[in-house]
């Protein structure tokens, strides 16, 4: 029997061996960042772990695909809830980006700590909104529903078998492999030919649209390995000749502790594709839509810590449009020095991120008894705080990233109303909870408080 979090890391490591030869510049990057990550290891030694053991680190990857409908998501969904993923948070895209960006996404990973340090796989996945009339006029959206209506992403078998794999939490090893094959199979690029007129009518919107309704078939659109420090890898990629996006998304480097995500990207590359001509002829053709993208995690920030880098985000904007020819990372560095308390204790203190409390090993031995708050206990050594690391997303950064790729912004009709969806919407669309990134780490920070408070009375009742 092949348990979940088997069947998890099996898909995410034969993922990226078919993404590996099918973007070969994939495997640079991913060669790069494990080199970065064994001097990172070699340099700071458990340091380097704080955010994770170094064989999570080196496993770690986040994929990112893109589906056209409702009920496609509700089948990925149903693959993903196989593997033990669980979609967490909602992401509006089209608001987020300021190129024609139509679609709204989650992300599917798993939610419990002890999963995510067997293997944390996560996926991006997004889902076209032909419905929202800033992109598609009533002729557009009608044609793009009727293709989208006739195309099956998923074959039964696949679908069939993880459902099985959702309600037994496991599969036989034959069945198991059948999954693995079929699953693999479903995200890999079609050679089917691509209709070139219908493709470019859609591209004249937003080559996002193109990628997801141009083809009647999805694709894995890039696989995400993770680095301990993103600024080493960013140079020795370009030292290599790779063309990277000319920033890294998210927080700035500054002295203080990783928090949230940063992000980087090299620009999409042109693979061949078949494309059919209007008269039935098929010619080799181009496209650029898969892309590399490599990320370095923090900490996970509370509401009120999340709210402060929204913040501290617009005051960038602010003072970047003040001063276009100050660096950004500079002003960005100012701005957190000034805003952001800069050491893990501080940013505990304030609430401002999460963290997990064990009991300290070395804690007051004495026959005192202990403080009731969690900041007395953490000051006078009776708990120690671990870092909780962010396992999601940030929209601005997705739509940098999704923006950095397109070579023009398409087009959107401002001046009418999109249609609104929320995570609620999402839920009721694919039949499952979207669940909330922060009540999660919550959860989390709280069942271990819980706990402490428990081995403390106990530590009393003893000594
Ligand atoms: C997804 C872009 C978002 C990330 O890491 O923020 C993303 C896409 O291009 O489909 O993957
Ligand atoms: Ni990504």
């Amino acid at each position: 029997m092949i348990n979940q979090w088997q069947l998890r890391a099996a898909f995410a490591a034969r993922l990226s061996d078919m993404y590996g030869r099918e973007v070969p510049a994939y495997t640079t990057l991913v060669d790069v960042s494990r080199e970065v990550n064994e001097d990172v290891l070699r340099a700071q030694g458990a340091d380097a772990e704080r955010l994770g053991s170094i064989s999570r680190v080196t496993a770690e990857r986040h994929g990112a695909i893109r589906v056209g409908t409702p009920g496609e998501m509700q089948q990925v969904a149903r693959i993903f809830g196989a593997l033990g993923m669980h979609p967490v948070g909602f992401y509006d895209l089209r608001e987020a980006a300021a190129s024609a960006v139509p679609v709204v996404s989650t992300a599917f990973r798993p939610v419990d700590g002890e999963e995510l340090a067997r293997n944390p796989f996560r996926v991006f996945t997004s889902m076209l909104t032909p419905a929202d009339p800033r992109f598609f006029d009533p002729e557009l959206r009608s044609r793009l529903e009727t293709f989208l209506a006739g195309r099956e992403l998923f074959p039964p078998e696949l679908l069939a078998l993880a459902d099985r794999a959702e309600a037994a939490k496991e599969l036989p090893d034959a069945e198991a492999e059948r999954f693995l094959q079929l699953a693999v199979r479903a995200f890999e690029l079609s050679t089917e030919p691509v209709d070139k007129t219908w493709y470019e009518t859609l591209e004249k919107v937003s080559a996002v649209a193109a990628d997801i309704g141009g083809v009647r078939s999805t694709h894995i659109n890039h696989l995400t390995p993770r680095v301990l420090d993103i600024d080493e890898l960013y140079r020795r990629m370009t030292d290599r000749g790779i063309e990277m996006i000319d920033t890294i998304q998210g927080p700035p480097a500054w002295k203080g502790p990783d928090v949230l995500l940063r992000q980087t990207s090299f620009r999409a590359l042109s693979e061949p594709r078949p494309l059919r001509l209007p008269d039935g002829s098929v010619i080799s053709g181009a496209l650029r839509v898969r892309f590399g993208e490599v990320e370095a995690r923090g900490i996970a920030l509370t509401r009120e810590g999340r709210a402060r880098y929204d913040r501290l985000l617009g005051l960038l904007d602010e003072r970047a449009t003040r001063d276009p020819g100050a660096d950004r990372a500079e002003l960005a560095r100012a701005l957190w020095t000034e805003h952001l308390p800069d050491t893990e204790q501080a940013l505990a203190a304030q609430g401002l991120a999460y963290f997990t409390y064990h009991l300290a090993p070395d804690r007051p031995r004495d026959g005192s008894h202990p403080p009731t708050g969690i900041g007395d206990l953490l000051e006078q050594g009776w708990v120690r705080a671990e870092p909780l690391v962010y396992e999601d997303f940030l929209p601005r950064s997705a739509a940098g990233i999704f923006q950095s790729n397109l070579s023009d912004g398409g087009s959107r009709d401002n001046d009418r109303a999109g249609v609104a969806y929320d995570s609620d919407w999402l839920s009721g669309a694919i039949g499952r909870e979207v669940l909330d990134p922060f009540a999660l780490y919550e959860q989390q920070q709280n069942r271990s408080i819980a706990r402490v408070a428990r081995e403390l009375a106990l530590d009393g009742a003893l000594g």
